[in-house]
């Protein structure tokens, strides 16, 4: 048995000696928090989901620790990792999430100094060797896809040999203050062999929205499209991988028996990239008797009228399209490669299919001028979708739009807890942020009016419903702000209106 006795990780010695030979590595995974100020959509992390489910399938003990729907301190936390004493602590995260999942292994290393640290997610795919220049409490930073990685990692603790670093592929480490990145890991091929993500570990009653168990799930991973905003294709790659039919519905059937789930988000980039095989999906649903209301996320030249049909025959009641903009010139430059025609007519096809349409929308792009930030605003009053997302263009690293800003000298904030799609987080003469949220603010304050409240109330299904509170909301903070407005002497400052994260009823908008 090969037994490392000190072997320096970073600023840490992974001491093997307490746990003794041949016991499995002890793992607790950590969901970090949202910046406070940041709107706070909570949701299960299937990340965290899918790494659990691979250890405790070979055997790992797992604990999670999540900070989303508990927000303990520094203290508390280090508490808890004291008291679960695991041997290695990874924590997930985004762009807006790495600062927080910075400060928990901050308290994970104060509380165990011996435990092996890790962190994964785009932010940090694609900034690995900044992490180490950033903070001291990082041992190894996982890049992309992490199953294999993380199993690999722990078979290595188990041994006590971290010697074997150097042999894994997709990451990067600190050893005796030296910073070495491995090769890239390749994507898994087929990713049906992975088992279903372990929802176990959450508390499902917690993500209940308007008295149903909303939970989401992947049916397909990467994605071949170039948008320019997007940094999934960097987590999951360009080519597109599916699950069969019938371990998606296998799942659906698991989700619903065992986590009481009443409501489904597919939570795929693309889920009708390959129609067939979501036509399959719908068959197979049918078969199976699934007739709870679901959503999906898709592109609008991935549909067509007897897709859409069918989606809606099998429950979708809503489908979110990435329509971005309204100006075909802003379409081309974000590389969408769809047409505003295009976009038009898939919101028609979908709502002659009886299926509510969101869009998303990215406003603020660098050189969008006025105008054409108009001509989106004209575009959801002619194609009239039920719901709207417009979100700030954020140049997230590893994006091409992120090259983008520096090649055009714009100013970007670094201050990460910033990137929330709700400000602005590069200088923009032509669409200051002030000019942007006076276009939201007027946007919002009209069309969540009284009649789009009623008129959703009426329509009776599920996400109309949800539609109805979050008008409902928009109203009363508005009513309440032009008293306090009214009250106010000099400046004030318009409320934040915060329709939630790309496709993401924010957390005031849950009941
Ligand atoms: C579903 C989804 C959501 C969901 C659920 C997110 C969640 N917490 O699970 C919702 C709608 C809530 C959401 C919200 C947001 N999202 Co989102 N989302 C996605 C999407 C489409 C899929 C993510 C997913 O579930 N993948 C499947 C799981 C299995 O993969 P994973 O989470 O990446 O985890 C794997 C690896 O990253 C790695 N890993 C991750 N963590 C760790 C930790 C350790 C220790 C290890 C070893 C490995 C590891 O291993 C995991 C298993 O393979 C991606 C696009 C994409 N294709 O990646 C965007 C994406 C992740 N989202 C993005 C963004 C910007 C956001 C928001 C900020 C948007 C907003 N306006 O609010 C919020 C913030 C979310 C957060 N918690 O920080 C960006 C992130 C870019 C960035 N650099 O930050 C992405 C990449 C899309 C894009 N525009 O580029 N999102």
């Amino acid at each position: 048995m090969l037994f490392a006795k000190h072997i320096i990780v970073g600023g840490a010695v992974l001491n093997r000696k307490s746990r003794g030979n041949n016991v499995k590595a002890h793992v607790a995974l950590v969901n970090p928090p949202y910046p406070v100020e940041a709107p706070q959509a909570i949701f299960i992390p299937l990340g965290i989901c899918y790494l659990a489910a691979v250890l405790e399938e070979k055997g790992y003990v797992v604990d999670v620790v999540d900070c989303q729907t508990s927000q303990p301190s520094q203290q508390q936390l280090q508490d808890k990792f004291a008291s679960l004493n695991p041997d290695i602590i990874g924590v997930t995260s985004a762009t807006l999430t790495y600062l927080p999942a910075l400060d928990i292994l901050k308290a994970a290393k104060k509380a165990l100094p011996n435990a092996l640290t890790m962190i994964g997610g785009p932010h940090v795919t694609v900034m690995d060797q900044q992490v180490f220049t950033e903070s001291p409490d990082v041992d190894i930073v996982v890049r992309s896809e992490g199953e294999q990685t993380l199993l690999e990692l722990a078979g290595l603790v188990s041994e006590g040999n971290l010697k074997g670093l150097s042999d894994v592929l997709g990451i990067t480490f600190r050893r005796n203050e030296q910073v070495y990145r491995n090769s890239d890991r390749p994507f898994i091929i087929d990713i049906d062999k992975l088992p279903f993500p372990a929802h176990k570990h959450f508390d499902v009653s917690k993500y209940k929205i308007m008295g149903k168990t909303y939970l989401p799930i992947i049916t397909s991973r990467g994605c071949p499209f170039q948008c320019t905003f997007c940094a999934g294709y960097r987590m999951c790659g360009r080519g597109f991988r599916g699950r069969s039919p019938s371990k998606v519905v296998d799942e659906l059937e698991w989700l619903r028996d065992s986590f009481g789930a009443g409501i489904f988000a597919f939570y795929d980039d693309t889920f009708t990239f390959d129609a067939n095989r979501a036509m399959a999906i719908c068959d197979e649903m049918q078969k199976r008797k699934m007739d709870l209301p679901w959503d999906c996320r898709t592109r609008v030249d991935r549909v067509s009228k007897e897709l859409l049909t069918k989606l809606h025959g099998t429950g979708c009641q809503l489908i979110h399209f990435g329509v971005e903009s309204g100006s075909q010139q802003m379409l081309n430059l974000m590389r969408k490669g769809t047409t505003v025609e295009q976009n038009a007519q898939a919101i028609a096809w979908a709502k002659e299919a009886g299926i509510s349409v969101a869009i998303s929308l990215v406003i603020g792009y660098p050189t969008e001028t006025p105008q054409m930030l108009q001509q989106t605003i004209d575009f959801i009053y002619k194609t009239k979708p039920d719901y709207v997302y417009m979100c700030e263009a954020v140049p997230y690293p590893g994006t091409e739009l992120y090259e983008y800003t520096k090649k055009l000298g714009l100013e970007l904030n670094t201050d990460w807890t910033q990137y929330h799609e709700q400000t602005q987080v590069f200088k923009n003469d032509l669409l200051p942020l002030s000019k942007l949220e006076e276009t939201k603010k007027q946007f919002y304050d009209k069309y969540f009016s009284p009649t789009y409240y009623l008129k959703k109330r009426r329509q009776g299904d599920y996400y109309s419903q949800v539609m109805a509170r979050m008008a409902l909301n928009h109203l009363v903070n508005k009513y309440r702000f032009s008293r306090w407005a009214f009250k106010q002497v000099g400046k004030v400052r318009s409320p934040k209106v915060s329709p939630g994260g790309h496709s993401t009823p924010s957390k005031q908008q849950q009941g």
